[in-house]
């Protein structure tokens, strides 16, 4: 089963590129940088890998993302990833990046993109993978300072396909944004935001209603809402579901809990992605084998799921 799902084609919606730092990468980047680390080895960089929440797991990731430095250093994160997408047939993919995470530290805006940006095109022309770079803001920050990042993108704004909303969930509704959004579409962007990992069901109405998304990144507790399933159901919502991501974080305890193929058989276009796979054990193909272990996923719903995901595309 694993080879079949693996052999399916496929498109990734929601994945971090910060999120696909390997430990060896990881190791290798601060060696390369002269960046100390608080773990003395991989092994204790593994163990620390144990989260109770969201908010255990990010404090890790931001202190990860500190070894990327140079453009090299974005371009060899991103090219690993694709080499992975490619090995899981993975042929289309829009992955988030998290400029303050970068720009907070020093690093330009334009090493960044630029060390991301020629990772795609080769990843294009040498992968044969199709690809849109999502911008992501940072919601435990200020809106002003979303805004001044969008407004720093601007000037690259072919690079991207859309904006995102990422990062600590609870307490940083998307109502708070509406003014950065308003401003991206005006410029000619769509957005996707995360709602509904933590947040509750009124986190998803506001993304849908005043953030405008045409995306949910993660919405799982939609669920919650039979108002909020009718309209996800409607108007055939994407729901950019990540299973190992939400197992790991504690959104549900276990596997066998996870909604995603309740959601499905309702009608919810819901697809399979893997959020920060270096950090949550697998990227996609072992998130569909975990709904097949688990969940008893078919054949058939693993086909939905797939084609639900190459359909989910902003870029077509
Ligand atoms: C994230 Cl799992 C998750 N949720 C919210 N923001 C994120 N950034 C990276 N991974
Ligand atoms: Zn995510």
């Amino acid at each position: 089963m694993y080879d079949w799902l693996n052999s399916l084609p496929k498109a990734e919606l929601h994945l971090h590129l910060e999120g696909t730092l390997e430990p060896e990468l990881l190791f290798r980047l601060a060696r390369r940088n002269g960046v100390a680390l608080p773990w003395p080895d991989m092994d204790a960089l593994r163990a620390a890998y144990n989260y109770g929440n969201l908010q255990e797991f990010l404090d890790l990731y931001y202190r990860g993302a500190d070894v990327l430095r140079t453009e090299q250093d974005f371009y060899d994160l991103t090219w690993d990833y694709l080499v992975k997408c490619h090995e899981q047939n993975v042929v289309h993919t829009e992955p988030f990046f998290d400029p303050q995470t970068h720009t907070d530290r020093g690093v330009p805006f334009k090493v960044v993109l630029d060390g991301i940006s020629q990772a795609l095109e080769d990843g294009r022309r040498k992968l044969g993978i199709s690809s849109g770079l999502i911008l992501s803001f940072l919601r435990h920050l200020p809106e002003e300072a979303a805004m001044r990042t969008l407004e720093e993108a601007l000037p690259y704004r072919d690079a991207f396909i859309a904006v995102g909303l990422d990062s600590s969930e609870k307490g940083f509704p998307p109502r708070l944004f509406q003014r950065v959004f308003d401003r991206a579409r005006a410029e000619g962007l769509p957005a996707v935001a995360h709602a509904g990992e933590e947040g509750p069901p009124e986190y998803i109405w506001e993304a849908l209603d005043l953030l405008k998304v045409l995306r949910i990144d993660h919405g799982v507790r939609a669920a919650e809402d039979p108002r909020l399933m009718a309209r996800l159901i409607d108007e055939q919502i994407p729901l950019t579901v990540c299973p190992l991501s939400n197992t790991r974080l504690r959104v549900f305890d276990h596997m066998s809990e996870h909604n995603i193929l309740s959601l499905l058989d309702a009608g919810v276009k819901v697809t399979v992605n893997s959020d920060d796979p270096a950090y949550f054990g697998g990227y996609v193909t072992e998130n569909f084998h975990a709904l097949y272990e688990h969940l008893g996923m078919s054949q058939a719903q693993a086909q939905a799921l797939a084609d639900n995901s190459m359909d989910a595309r902003i870029l077509k």
